[in-house]
């Protein structure tokens, strides 16, 4: 798969399609400057310094008046893509944008591809793939949690630490070099098992972290399920904060299952309701609670509802490892109790907050908030490729262990974009948008 040309001037509109206060459009390549100062009236862009604005009209071909806007202009390589480059920002209607972007092309420009802006920066040097990534991710951010980790990639946290592992990797394998070409150097075993040991657990600590990367990028599902009455119902709308499901004393009120969004400690939730669980003729209800249990495997979280005023019920099959056990009805007398069970009331808001907690702990794991989360299944990948030819460079002869080392270096390199394949390059800018 052959990359875009480099260099020629590519023109695309920045903001989203639809109606808004102010649209962008932005081009960057050798001669943007002579291209935007063909659709332009006002100073010559060619005559602005970079980092400077201007405010004329924009013409198209035959003069017709487009729109008045302002123009900014960068120069190479103080800019975004590291080249040439303009951004006119015009009153933001579809009509608008479109003729312009249709001047643009006309002036000489090219339709730029998706993501080629950002290509091109990663291609002349201007960040590094697992940057260009961030940049994306932070695009893409729909809660806190994904944004200050998209943050901390842009800020090239990630790239750091991989650098940091690569480098040690370099050392060792200059060690083993040298030791090969001359024996009587010798490189201490110990050196290889110490080095590549450390490395590794830098890598497994990474490797633990996407779950908790995917689920801050992606959102969760958290399944409510229970028998009929436990509660469920109620509870989420205790979490919701407003009346979502129907609540009634019948039980069985809750027939299918029904969805709604919510926010605990910045990870974006998926909650689910479900129908009751239990035993039953009624061909409606069955299904019910067959999707029940249904969502419940496919949920990344499952809350198991008790009534702590009943007798308890025999639970049903559940994924335990990814679940919570929770106590509903706490303002009522207990009709049993059991430490394992997080003790909530839907009803006075008691052990909400525990909850929450609970829930954040059990989806995040152990990764902590200041750390780098891994949430690219491309730099997961990456990561466990390293891992294996770590652990093969723990245990391979000495003479070979080199040859694992170098395979873990590729892989680690694999992250931050070194030596790597123009169909890999090409894979990661196709989800981009048109524009970025
Ligand atoms: N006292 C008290 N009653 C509660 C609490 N939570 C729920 N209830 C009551 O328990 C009954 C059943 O509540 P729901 O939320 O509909 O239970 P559900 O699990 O959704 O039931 P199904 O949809 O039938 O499976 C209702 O009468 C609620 O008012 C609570 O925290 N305290
Ligand atoms: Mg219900």
């Amino acid at each position: 798969m052959a990359l875009p040309s480099l260099n020629e001037p590519i023109a695309a509109i920045a903001t989203p399609p639809g109606k808004g206060a102010v649209g962008i459009v932005r081009l960057s390549g050798v001669g943007a400057l002579e291209v935007a100062a063909k659709v332009w009236r006002g100073k010559d862009p060619r005559k602005l310094e970079g980092g400077r604005f201007t405010y004329g009209t924009i013409v198209d071909a035959r003069g017709e008046v487009l729109d008045e806007a302002l123009m900014l202009v960068f120069r190479a390589p103080h800019s975004y893509t590291g080249q040439d480059a303009v951004e006119l920002q015009t009153h933001g209607s579809p009509a608008v944008l479109r003729q312009v972007l249709q001047a643009l092309l006309e002036a000489g420009a090219r339709l730029a591809q998706p993501g080629e802006f950002t290509l091109r920066a990663y291609l002349n040097g201007r960040m590094d793939l697992a940057q260009a990534e961030a940049v994306l991710a932070l695009v893409e951010s729909e809660s806190d949690a994904a944004r200050r980790q998209a943050l901390r990639g842009l800020a090239r946290s990630l790239s750091q630490q991989i650098e940091g592992m690569a480098e040690r990797l370099y050392d060792l394998l200059a060690h083993i070099q040298a030791w090969l070409d001359y024996p009587e150097e010798g490189v201490e075993p110990a050196e290889i098992q110490t080095t590549v040991s450390e490395v590794l657990a830098e890598v497994e600590r990474l490797l633990a972290t996407a779950p908790a990367g995917r689920i801050a990028h992606k959102g969760a599902r958290l399944a409510l399920v229970g028998a009929p009455n436990a509660g469920k119902s109620s509870l989420l709308n205790a979490l919701l904060g407003y009346e979502r499901a129907i609540v009634t004393p019948i039980p069985g009120t809750t027939r299918d299952y029904l969805e709604a969004p919510l926010e605990i400690a910045g990870v974006p939730i998926t909650a689910v309701d479900t129908a009751g669980v239990r035993q039953t003729d009624d061909p409606v209800e069955r299904s019910g609670v067959e999707r029940a249990l249904k969502i419940a495997q496919e949920a990344d979280l499952v809350l198991y509802l008790v009534d702590a005023a009943e007798p308890p019920p025999t639970p049903p099959d559940l994924p335990w490892e990814r679940a919570l056990k929770v106590a509903t009805k706490a303002d009522l007398p207990p009709a049993w109790e059991d430490a394992e069970f997080i003790r909530v009331s839907s009803q006075t808001g008691f052990g909400l907050e525990a909850l929450r907690k609970a829930i954040h702990d059990k989806l995040i794991g152990q990764a902590s908030e200041g750390e780098i989360w891994i949430s690219n299944e491309r730099h997961t990948q990456a990561l466990y490729e390293a891992r294996q030819h770590l652990l093969e460079a723990l245990t391979a002869p000495q003479d070979l262990a080199g040859l694992s080392v170098q395979a873990a270096l590729d892989a680690l390199n694999q992250i931050l974009g070194k030596d790597v394949s123009e169909e890999v390059i090409a894979r990661v800018f196709r989800n981009f948008c048109v524009g970025k």
